[in-house]
């Protein structure tokens, strides 16, 4: 109690940060402002009709190359480079800034309206899987690959982990930090505080394993790689400085390692539409997509 009192008084000692008063009942009636608000609603369902393209290969993905996208693609590729002929794929971009997540199409594969979205054609009637921890879960049961059995509660464990941390990453300090349109202190040290204990809880874990879940590569790594390997590479919202990521040792041992995997480096690249035009797999429908692409790029 006493404890909760202090937290109590500090807090009403410190200056308001807004005069914001919610009303009653929120109503969508200003845009925000803020980096995506040109698409974002407060509903659900298909905006337009269009049905998605198909390719010749038996897993069609519809995704955009942002980390939740590429656990997929990294994914797939490593299922080739282990040699399964059935993780052939076609990746079609879904570009979300214009919004070809709501069209009819897509909302049937995933009525959550988000990438990545993934169709097996090779299952007797098609298979829909959407949210990316679930696509890869559902890819590592199907090749029984990359969840290793003595261990699965554990990989388990830190791929919920992912899906359950990464938000607020995302969601939270890349918003505050990046694409909010005014920086709000409160918002920034909340999710700044958060990521960095994430970032701790990783160093801990890979001080005492090489991978994420133990001493065998799985998709725990491949779900966590594309956000926090990132990040400690100062590609996900400039941040690396401001969250001192140097200091995650071995978070950089493991994110470096990573690198050295092919199918990762192919992997990050596929539907990619941004940066050097060397650098991106806008649709990858063969291995031959990357021809002339430079892989090594950090
Ligand atoms: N929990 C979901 C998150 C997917 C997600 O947030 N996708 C973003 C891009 S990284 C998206 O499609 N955003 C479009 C929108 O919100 O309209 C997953 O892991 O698959």
């Amino acid at each position: 109690m006493k404890f909760i009192r202090t937290l109590t008084i500090e807090n009403s000692e410190r200056e308001p940060m807004t005069d914001y008063q919610p009303p009653k009942v929120w109503k969508h009636e200003t845009p925000s402002g803020g980096e995506f608000s040109n698409i974002n609603r407060p509903t659900s369902g298909s905006r337009y009709e269009k049905e998605l393209p198909r390719g010749k290969h038996p897993l069609q993905l519809y995704s955009l190359g942002t980390p939740n996208g590429i656990k997929i693609t990294i994914m797939l590729e490593e299922l080739l480079a282990a040699g399964h002929t059935g993780a052939e794929y076609n990746a079609h971009i879904i570009n979300i800034r214009e919004g070809h997540q709501f069209s009819s199409g897509f909302v049937a594969v995933n009525p959550n309206s988000k990438i990545p979205a993934l169709v097996d054609t090779s299952t007797k009637i098609d298979t829909n899987v959407f949210e990316s921890g679930a696509i890869l879960l559902y890819l590592a049961e199907k090749f029984d690959s990359f969840i290793p059995k003595q261990n699965r509660h554990e990989v388990l464990s830190w791929l919920f982990w992912q899906v359950g941390s990464g938000p607020y990453l995302g969601g939270g300090f890349g918003h505050f930090y990046n694409y909010a349109p005014t920086k709000i202190e409160y918002a920034i040290d909340r999710f700044s505080m958060e990521s960095k204990r994430q970032l701790d809880v990783l160093d801990k874990q890979l001080s005492k394993h090489e991978y994420i879940a133990g001493s065998e590569y799985s998709i725990a790594d491949i779900a966590i790689w594309p956000w926090y390997g990132a990040l400690m590479k100062g590609k996900l919202y400039n941040a690396a400085e401001f969250l001192g990521v140097e200091s995650y040792k071995h978070v950089m041992r493991w994110t470096d390692q990573l690198l050295e995997r092919k199918a990762v480096l192919k992997g990050r690249l596929v539907n990619r539409s941004w940066g050097d035009e060397n650098q991106q797999v806008v649709e990858r429908h063969d291995d031959s997509d990357f021809d002339g692409i430079n892989l090594n790029f950090v």
